[in-house]
């Protein structure tokens, strides 16, 4: 069947036969056959629908999966192979969307999956950014940004033929639709709906990624968080985010007028899922069209009320949206008065002005409009939301408990273990058999075989192929060396002062001080990197510079080179991801306790049998959990020491400074001759003076105890059987970090559908 239709469409489009055609062809056959295919696999039933807005859709690659989720990945790839064609290098021809940053948008990606896989009808609604992040490059040991653009004339967008107005104070813009088709693993079709205006413009983009910033009609999809460190950036971010939300709502009453739905009974059958805060002004937009339609304000705020969930992603201060009443004002002056009533009514009721919704300084506070107004507010792992109500959103704890819960994260197994690592795949099914594919649960069948000799054998053969297909990867496209008899570290994960990438410099520091003063370790070591930093964001982009220097030091280095290598990859993405993943033996999860909200690369890499280095932090505690003490590295302050330092004020980095040598030693060595002949020194003295006068995010507090925990792994490394039953516990524990686990419980507890 499929075979044929290959050889069809190939023909028709290209008078070729397979073997003649180029993987270029190929790959635009197999995107219309999946496309075709898509549309035609069963739509999901049911009364009631979810809409899952969020500013993010990290979806990668899409080919790969849509063919393991049509259950044709198998027969396409030994077809193709028999004609002399190799599906892999057919997939490096599909540009990867980067609709998203990180874990948000990444968890946004995996979570269609899993609403299409258990068959839930559910869609996504975003944004078509054309250039979407940016493209990270290295020039002189520095980040650069350039424009990322993916769409090609042949994508997997399709015009749905829809458009809207959306009203703006100084003009309105039509809207344009683009539907991604996502279907889920032996499971129903839904869409991922990509709002765009037709009036974008790539040529207003200059030097880098800057462009003209209020020149909205040509901007407003060029890229997803165009810098916003001034005011035309933050009126842009609004911009953006009231075109979403309004398209959203549109489309939503749309649908529902469309079955025929009285709107008095909205939320009988739709259930909106605001993923993070950029979504919320969905919240008085469809107020307002609610009202428009005639229903009553203290009805259409009911039934908004009923309709709507919210989930929180971060305690970080830069992620609970905060905008200047009179910004929105100048942008959406319409949904301003539904904004005030709202939190008049808030006022009336409650005296706590932290539970306002605007402050006194008119900021309008928006995840208090979510939590006010919607029915439902969760945590993303139960450390989180246990700070969330204890700490972060205690007012409003106290005020709704009924309306907290908590999800924690999960990764789709079809991606992050079907696709990115076949010959673990391989030979759990040839173990356990195929059911921890649909019921991940499953996979503790897999302890069974801890003392197996043989199994654990080829546990660690199947890490060594994963390292040399990564070392060749990098070699073949980014031309950097590792070495695949090495152990690799890795730390994978936007770069952020919270993530601590600087504490692992340190550590990088020290073994290279360690291996010049002639304690060599007993097996090489690589430690890799993939991180962008925010282009606004110095002290990041200073530690991605450092990073760099360190790479170009420890290479250069003939005593240390042999035995240390220090690798930041370019433009990590999720294709990268893919790659590093399986290739992992030691999993960096070493933020400060308390600040990661989940993450989810934790979970990624223990599924593909890496053991993580943590601390008690998001789902690294559930992870401890499930897998004990032997088989995790635990290490720094808890949570509640390092909340009790913030409330009193009583962190200093510079007496860490001051009191330890070897602190000191590691510290200064940023600032040694010898970096500031690689660096740039302006850069590296600014960090330095930045990780001893302020370090926010408190890494010299737990360096020592890294630094420790981290050798005492490399040492427990050597006994190679131990450390298998290692890897077959995590990957055995890992079914619970699932996202068809977590989607289950968002529609048990929040949208039943
Ligand atoms: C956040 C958090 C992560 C979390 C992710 C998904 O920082 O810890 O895993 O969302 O919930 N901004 C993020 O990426």
């Amino acid at each position: 069947m499929i075979r044929q239709k290959i050889e069809e469409i190939v023909k028709q489009k290209y008078n070729k036969g397979l073997r003649e055609a180029t993987n270029e062809e190929i790959y635009i056959t197999l995107l219309e056959i999946v496309k075709d295919m898509a549309e035609a696999a069963p739509r999901a039933e049911g009364k009631k629908k979810l809409y899952y807005i969020s500013a993010e859709f990290l979806i990668g690659k899409l080919l790969s999966n849509n063919l393991i989720n049509l259950g044709i990945y198998d027969e396409v790839s030994a077809f193709l192979e028999e004609n002399g064609k190799s599906l892999a290098a057919i997939e490096e021809i599909e540009p990867e969307p980067s609709l998203g940053n990180g874990g948000l948008g990444r968890l946004a990606a995996c979570f269609l999956d899993s609403i299409a896989t258990l068959g839930l009808a559910g869609d996504g609604i975003g944004l078509n950014y054309h250039m979407g992040l940016f493209k990270q490059l290295f020039d002189e040991n520095r980040q650069k940004e350039v424009p990322n653009p993916w769409i090609d004339s042949e994508s997997w967008l399709t015009d749905a033929g829809v458009s809207f107005e959306v009203p703006f104070r100084e003009f309105t813009l039509k809207s344009k639709l683009y539907d991604i088709d996502v279907t889920g693993y032996e499971g129903v079709t839904n869409k991922l709906h990509l709002f765009d205006v037709e009036t974008v413009d790539d040529s207003i983009i200059k030097e880098g990624i800057s462009f003209d910033k209020k020149d909205i009609a040509h901007n407003l999809t060029l890229f997803l968080y165009p810098d916003d460190s001034d005011k035309a950036g933050n009126l842009l971010r609004i911009y953006q985010q009231y075109f979403m939300v309004s398209n959203a709502a549109q489309y939503i009453l749309k649908e529902c007028d469309d079955k025929g739905i009285s709107l008095r009974n909205l939320h009988e059958h739709v259930a909106i899922q605001i993923n993070d805060t950029h979504p919320s002004m969905v919240i008085p937009e469809l107020i307002r069209l609610l009202v428009q339609r005639k229903i009553d304000f203290n009805e259409a705020v009911e039934i908004v009320q009923k309709t709507c969930a919210y989930t929180n992603h971060t305690i970080l201060a830069e992620a609970l949206e905060k905008w200047p009443l009179d910004y929105l004002e100048q942008v959406a002056p319409q949904i301003v008065p539904i904004i005030k009533e709202l939190d008049l009514r808030v006022k009336g009721r409650y005296q706590d002005e932290r539970v306002y919704i605007i402050d006194k300084d008119n900021r309008v506070h928006m995840a208090h409009m979510d939590i006010h107004y919607g029915y439902s507010v969760n945590g993303v792992a139960h450390l989180h939301t246990e700070i969330l109500k204890n700490e972060e959103l205690k007012p409003f704890y106290d005020i709704y408990p009924q309306k907290f819960n908590n999800k924690t994260n999960g990764i789709t197994f079809r991606r992050w273990l079907l696709h990115c690592n076949k010959e673990l795949t391989a030979m759990l099914d040839s173990l356990i058999g195929p059911d921890y594919r649909k019921d991940a649960g499953k996979l503790e069948g897999l302890l069974g075989y801890i003392e197996d000799e043989n199994v654990l054998r080829r546990l660690l053969e199947m890490k060594h192929v994963k390292k040399q297909e990564l070392a060749s990867y990098l070699k073949q496209t980014q031309g950097i060396d590792i070495n695949p008899d090495s152990i690799y570290d890795i730390q994978s994960k936007r770069l952020h002062e919270y993530k601590r990438q600087q504490m692992n410099t340190l550590y990088v520091i020290y073994k290279y001080l360690e291996i010049k003063s002639g304690k060599k370790p007993a097996r090489p070591i690589t430690v890799i990197f993939g991180a962008k930093a925010a282009p606004a964001y110095i002290i990041a982009k200073d530690i991605i510079h450092l990073v760099l220097c360190l790479q170009q030091l420890v290479q250069n280095d003939p005593d240390v080179a042999p035995y240390l290598n220090v690798v930041m990859v370019e433009n990590y993405n999720v294709t990268l991801a893919e790659k590093m993943m399986p290739a992992c033996d030691i999993s960096e999860q070493i933020s400060l306790a308390s600040k990661e909200a989940s993450g989810t690369g934790n979970m990624k890499f223990m599924l593909n049998g890496a053991v993580t280095l943590g601390t008690e932090d998001g789902a690294n505690v559930e992870i401890h959990q499930l897998v004990g003490d032997e088989n995790i590295y635990i290490f720094g302050k808890s949570s509640e020491e390092v909340i009790a330092h913030y409330r009193n004020s009583d962190y200093r980095a510079v007496d860490y400074y001051i009191e330890d040598d070897e602190i000191r030693r590691l510290v200064d060595f940023i600032i040694s001759p010898q970096m500031l002949r690689i660096g740039d020194p302006y850069l590296l003295l600014e960090l330095h003076a930045e990780l001893i006068r302020k370090d926010w995010f408190m890494t010299l507090l737990d360096v020592k105890e890294y630094i420790q925990k981290k050798e005492q792994m490399f040492a427990d490394y050597e006994n190679r059987t131990e450390w298998a039953k290692k890897m077959l516990v995590n990957i055995a524990k890992a079914g619970y970090f699932s996202s068809d686990r977590t989607i289950a419980e968002y529609n048990r507890d929040i949208w039943k559908l």
